[in-house]
């Protein structure tokens, strides 16, 4: 072993559900614990202007890490590209770009290790090698959707059309796959196969999950069940939000901090703390049921309300997304919002009873740590296989026949407010949330099984 801290280069990619997790590894690498020398790559432009203003809350409040900006030159082929999701585009340009960029700059970083996105894995793990450096990818959604990601090439190869059964792990029904995945030519199914083929050559792999939480997934991965000879896996969730400086943060995104003094006016576990994530906007028609459901239920609510798929091109108006009259309705007992909230502190709140989820996967870590219900409603991409895992650990309640991305149905408001209603009464799922809050608790502690594994990791780092 080495005396001097290890230095590990993190290479997230585009999307808050990616850049979040990589925030807070920076700044569980870096702590007094694990004392790591860590630089955070910061591909330019971002995707949306929450990214941006992240990063730079981000930086200002973890001032050991060395922030590296790299510019992404413009994909030749983007006119082609005008119709695809503007996330998985980014990690297209991110992709191509990263052989020429990366190497040079690893080099200045004198690099020990390099822990890439998912996203990245198959440009970065041979990448890495060519130059002889570890590399390590971490996995930004549950140890159960990794387990997919990972199998999906064995599935694909055997010309699997139904139901994938993951060894060791169980069935993931067609309706859960990300919806993409039903497309061979699509962009997004390209890069997942390509990176699920590379994982094998990993030197190792990272999840922000904790073995309480997903003991099948974790157990199949490791014991080479899932693919065979699969490298090390590291168990090291649920990581730990970072805090912001508080001002700096609200004047970077120019959000009211209202929601806050709203929220600590409210009783006690009254509050259903509603949000469908940074990505992708409900149906206008979804938006009003769920606006008239979230009304007939008669509880208190906050709700982040997206209008567009990026923020950046977001200007409609409140009122008018909602339907004539609602916000008046609803006042008092209800905020709406467009503006970035503090999710991470919002579900600490002790007003909050019940979290209406679209399932990113740290969304529902952010719960689990909190203790706070889930009502899972998933909509696309990992969010019904993550839906699935707070189920079965008791820390959520999912009604699976609620459409999503694949299932174009509307669900009525009176189904809404009735579910609602029924899970914010629901004393015994709250029991069980708060039992897998103290076991991820016991988890992250000195002497858990997510602070040993991130223990070992930097260990393995630094010799
Ligand atoms: Br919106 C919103 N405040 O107002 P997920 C999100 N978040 O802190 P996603 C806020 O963004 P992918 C807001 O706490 C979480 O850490 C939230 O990540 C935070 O879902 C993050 O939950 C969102 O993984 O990403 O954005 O849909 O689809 O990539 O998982």
């Amino acid at each position: 072993s080495t005396v001097r801290a290890p230095r590990i280069v993190l290479l997230p990619s585009a999307g808050m559900g990616h850049l979040a997790p990589f925030g807070r590894l920076a700044a569980a690498l870096s702590s007094s614990d694990h004392a790591c020398d860590v630089s955070l790559v910061t591909f330019l432009p971002t995707v949306s202007s929450a990214e941006s203003a992240h990063l730079d809350s981000l930086f200002a409040a973890l001032p050991a890490v060395r922030r590296i900006d790299v510019r992404l030159p413009p994909l030749d082929d983007a006119p082609d590209l005008s119709g695809a999701d503007p996330f998985y585009v980014h990690y297209e340009a991110t992709r191509r770009a990263t052989p020429l960029l990366l190497p040079p700059l690893l080099a200045a970083a004198r690099a020990d290790a390099l822990v890439a996105d998912i996203s990245l894995a198959s440009v970065a793990i041979p990448l890495a090698r060519e130059i002889n450096l570890p590399c390590y990818v971490f996995f930004t959604a549950s140890a159960t959707m990794f387990s997919f990601y990972a199998y999906f090439p064995t599935y694909r190869d055997a010309a699997g059309d139904g139901d994938a059964d993951v060894p060791g792990v169980g069935r993931v029904p067609r309706s859960s796959f990300p919806q993409a995945l039903h497309d061979r030519a699509n962009l997004f199914t390209q890069q997942f196969l390509a990176n699920g083929r590379s994982l094998p050559r990993a030197d190792g792999l990272l999840v922000n999950t904790f073995n309480a939480l997903e003991p099948e997934a974790v157990a199949a991965l490791w014991s080479g069940t899932v693919v065979p000879g699969f490298p090390p896996v590291f168990t090291v969730g649920p990581l730990n939000p970072v805090t912001f400086l508080a001002s700096r943060e609200q004047s970077a995104r120019g959000a009211p901090a209202d929601y806050t003094a709203w929220l600590d006016a409210q009783p006690e576990r009254s509050v259903v703390y509603v949000s469908f994530g940074s990505r992708k906007a409900l149906a206008p028609e979804q938006l009003g049921e769920l606006a008239g459901g979230l009304e007939a239920s008669g509880c208190r609510f906050l709700w982040v309300v997206k209008g567009a798929v990026v923020d950046r091109d977001d200007g409609a108006d409140l009122g008018e997304l909602l339907g004539e009259g609602f916000l008046e309705r609803v006042q008092g007992r209800g905020m709406v919002t467009k503006a970035w909230v503090e999710q991470g502190d919002v579900l600490k709140h002790p007003a909050v009873g019940v979290f209406l989820s679209h399932c990113g996967w740290n969304s529902l870590t952010e719960a689990v740590a909190s203790g706070v219900p889930v009502l899972a409603w998933p909509r696309f991409a990992d969010q019904r296989v993550n839906a699935g895992v707070v189920a079965r650990a008791g820390a959520g309640a999912w009604v699976e026949a609620w459409s999503w991305e694949g299932e174009e149905g509307v669900v009525k408001a009176e189904e809404i407010a009735e579910t609602v209603r029924s899970v914010m009464a629901d004393e015994t799922l709250r029991t069980k949330a708060a039992t897998v809050r103290d076991a991820a608790a016991r988890a992250m502690a000195g002497g858990g099984t997510s602070y040993r594994s991130l223990a070992e990791l930097v260990r393995r780092c630094a010799t």
